[in-house]
């Protein structure tokens, strides 16, 4: 019997096929960031100066989403144009859970950090920079709501570079829940957790690394000990783009609020508190947003090089 299962749906875009193959730096970008996370056309700009920011820094980005029933590793400029301008309710957000049902149904997806993660895996990338993650979610204890990218950096190898995790989550209970699944949180080049828009979560990091070479080599030894899973480095806003707890506080309070009151549940709830949050600091959040995705694509750029150098 011939297998009935359709081949590996998987278009990796020529430039980064080509240093796959030589075994040069690739860092694997996400999509849900341009079509949920941020406006257009503040998107497309940020996606397109985050992945020459890459290539300022010697390696090759690699956008990831779901376009044409396949699984672009990636993105040509007219596709990302075409995406950043697809209005969000056209665009699955896609996670573990839906990310096959997606290409069956030839729909465009952008891919969260978890996707972004299993694709990156597909295509043998290891190091993916984004701006913060999903987590436990503030009232979980009654929700359950908690975002499938924490079980997905437990399972699948590949380092995500982020700004910690926003302050529109429970971040004690976020580190409480990686803890448990056995993912290696790293602080770098400082011992705070950060809080995404600001350097200090007023939690400390269960780890601290000052250099990407030795982040590269603790998940070359995860490889070598068998172990299963990603890791997690936690790298904090430069300080001139922060915005201090204090002042970012009262408009995550306040969009909290708002999303309760009228009811905005599961996946809807981390674009709308960005979107709230956004209007309420007058565009200051997404500012630094930007600022951050710039500082993880530097540091993936270095964590990925150290990679390839050590295979070479
Ligand atoms: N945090 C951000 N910006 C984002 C996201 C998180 O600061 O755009 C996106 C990422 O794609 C992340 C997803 O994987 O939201 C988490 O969604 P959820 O909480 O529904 O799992």
């Amino acid at each position: 019997m011939t297998n009935p299962a359709p081949a590996l749906p998987l278009a990796i875009e020529p430039s980064v096929k080509a240093a796959l193959d030589a075994g040069q730096p690739v860092v694997a970008l996400e999509s849900t960031i341009i079509t949920h996370g941020m406006p257009w056309p503040q998107n497309l700009e940020m996606a397109r100066r985050v992945e020459q920011e890459i290539r300022d820094h010697g390696a090759t980005p690699a956008t990831i989403a779901i376009m044409e029933g396949r699984i672009r590793v990636g993105l040509t400029p007219a596709r990302m144009e075409a995406l950043a301008r697809t209005p969000q309710d056209q665009v699955m957000k896609l996670s573990r859970a839906d990310l096959p049902a997606a290409l069956a149904l030839g729909r465009t997806g952008a891919t969260t950090v978890a996707a972004t993660m299993i694709c990156a895996e597909l295509a043998g990338i290891r190091v993916f920079a984004t701006g913060g993650i999903g987590g436990v979610h503030r009232g979980a204890e009654t929700s359950f709501d908690i975002s499938a990218d924490l079980q997905e950096l437990s399972r699948t190898p590949v380092t995500v570079i982020a700004a910690g995790a926003k302050a529109i989550l429970d971040l004690p209970k976020t580190l409480e829940v990686l803890e448990t699944l056995g993912v290696p949180v790293i602080a770098y080049g400082q011992d705070a957790f950060p809080a995404f828009w600001s350097r200090d979560s007023g939690l400390g990091a269960p780890l601290r690394m000052d250099d990407p070479a030795l982040i590269a080599r603790a998940a070359l030894i995860r490889d070598t000990l068998g172990m299963k899973g990603g890791q997690l480095v936690a790298n904090p806003i430069p300080p001139e783009a922060e915005i201090p707890r204090a002042e970012i506080m009262p408009a995550v309070e306040a969009a909290l609020a708002e999303a309760a009151q009228q009811g905005i549940a599961a996946k809807d709830v981390t674009p709308f508190l960005l979107s709230r949050i956004f209007e309420l600091t007058k565009g200051r959040s997404l500012a630094a947003n930007i600022e951050l995705v710039l500082n993880n694509a530097r540091l993936g750029a270095a964590i990925a090089t150290a990679f390839s150098a050590a295979f070479a």
